[in-house]
């Protein structure tokens, strides 16, 4: 049985519960980060000495943190073959795709656009720094769009571990007070990712206990 550790408002522990209920697995959460702590225990730090979420453990298995290896690792042991091809070349080809959601989009929107938008007291917002990382991240969401227009999911016709570290995303991005620039085929592509129960119920989650007021 897998056992993760973090708070759903995470969005790196979306990812992941997304993740594993996409594939189906059982699982046990424990609410742990911000208002709830317990990351900074000798227990938690010695299972991840970042003192971050999320951990997960798999049965007996070594503890593992970093969400990127988290996914990867469910993925290879869990996933059909088309979330996760079997082919060196072809998975490399999806994981180009989610390593590029990890490190440029996730990273353009959650400590630049989320945190300042939401984490951040309206009087104490910095307008110009928000517009600033909004174009940064509308680069990457163009990129996105142009493969999105070309298929359904982010890697090709199918969900595959990219629409993970990609789509998790774009509950945050798409309700968050901003002034989006339209990208209709990503747009239509969050559409078709709330037609998943599993997206709905792991990434849809309120933030409103981070909100800064
Ligand atoms: N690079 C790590 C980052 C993990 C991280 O920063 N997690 C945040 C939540 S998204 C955290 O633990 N924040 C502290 C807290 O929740 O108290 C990953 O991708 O898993």
């Amino acid at each position: 049985m897998l056992k993760v550790w973090g708070r759903k408002t995470s969005s790196n522990v979306q990812a992941v519960m997304w993740c594993i209920a996409e594939l189906g697995l059982p699982c046990e959460r424990v609410d742990i980060g911000h208002k709830y702590g317990g990351n900074d225990t000798a227990e938690f730090l010695a299972m991840n000495p970042n003192g971050t979420v999320p951990v997960i453990r798999d049965g007996e298995g070594e503890p593992l943190w970093e969400t990127g290896a988290i996914l990867r690792y469910l993925a290879n042991r869990y996933a059909d073959r088309t979330f996760w091809p079997a082919d060196i070349a072809q998975r490399a080809a999806v994981d180009k795709w989610a390593e590029w959601a990890k490190i440029n989009v996730a990273h353009s929107f959650t400590a630049p656009l989320f945190w300042r938008v939401v984490r951040t007291a309206e009087k104490d917002r910095d307008y110009p720094a928000i517009a600033a990382a909004l174009s940064v991240l509308n680069s990457k969401l163009a990129i996105a769009e142009a493969q999105l227009n070309q298929h359904a999911y982010l890697a090709g016709n199918e969900l595959t571990l990219a629409d993970i570290q990609f789509g998790h995303l774009l509950f945050r991005y798409f309700d968050i007070e901003l002034a989006r620039t339209p990208f209709p085929a990503v747009e239509a592509y969050y559409q078709r990712l709330q037609l998943r129960p599993a997206f709905v119920e792991h990434v849809m989650v309120s933030y409103e206990d981070l909100r800064v007021t």
